[in-house]
């Protein structure tokens, strides 16, 4: 069995690593990384379309499983290898794990809008100072909302999850477009997932980011 990620550098496919090191290989067999370069033509017209119906990462190829969307394949994992990341049917943290898992995607879209607008734009192309001023109120806000329901540890009572690997990952982008200086739950959370070794494993495969070129990107001037 090969595990193999199609994967951009600290893109949403860290979750899928960070969790591959949670695992391990002893459970889902070696790694194969195949890495791509974000927006480029070769990313598009390579085998991710067969995988990925937008020809996005993450896409993971595994003993004859297809599987794209970086929440589901966070689910299958726990489901299927680690119970103990798991909240399964039934289970009293459930229903929190799915929206945690949910509301992942919800906030990353809006780091990936500002992404888009103000480090994928080049000129000609102008950004909206509207829409990015709007859209990091958004950010704040799926942030603010973080903040009111952490308490000291993982986002679930029962300790560390599937939904940490999926929210954890969105702390490494945020903080380039939101200040967390008035999140102090959310700082301490940050600290708490990174300092978990599977994570710093995932860092130590990554290497530093070469995809920000500042560290914070302030609203522009209308
Ligand atoms: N909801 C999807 C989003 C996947 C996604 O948008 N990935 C980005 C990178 S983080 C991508 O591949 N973008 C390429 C593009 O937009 O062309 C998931 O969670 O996997």
């Amino acid at each position: 069995m090969t595990f193999r990620l199609h994967h951009v550098q600290y893109g949403r496919s860290f979750r899928v690593l960070w969790l591959y090191e949670e695992i391990g290989e002893a459970v889902l067999g070696p790694l194969e990384i195949v890495e791509h370069r974000i927006g480029s033509k070769e990313m598009r017209e390579s085998d991710l379309g067969r995988v990925s119906p937008a020809v996005r990462i993450p896409a993971l190829e595994m003993d004859g499983l297809e599987l794209a969307e970086s929440g589901a394949i966070v689910q299958h994992l726990c489901e299927t290898f680690a119970p103990a990341l798991d909240r399964p049917v039934g289970h009293a943290e459930r229903p929190a794990f799915l929206q945690w898992i949910h509301f992942a995607e919800t906030q990353a879209s809006l780091v990936e809008n500002l992404n888009l607008q103000m480090v994928f734009l080049r000129p000609p192309a102008k950004p909206s100072p509207v829409v990015i001023k709007l859209t990091v109120a958004r950010l704040r806000q799926a942030v603010a909302g973080m903040e009111a329901r952490l308490d000291a540890g993982y986002l679930l009572p029962g300790g560390f999850s599937g939904a940490d690997v999926m929210m954890g990952f969105n702390l490494f982008a945020i903080p380039y477009f939101v200040d967390l200086a008035s999140f102090p739950k959310v700082r301490a959370y940050k600290a708490l997932v990174e300092k978990r070794a599977a994570h710093r494993r995932a860092c130590a495969r990554e290497g530093a980011q070469r995809f920000y070129a500042q560290d914070f990107y302030p609203v522009p001037e209308a």
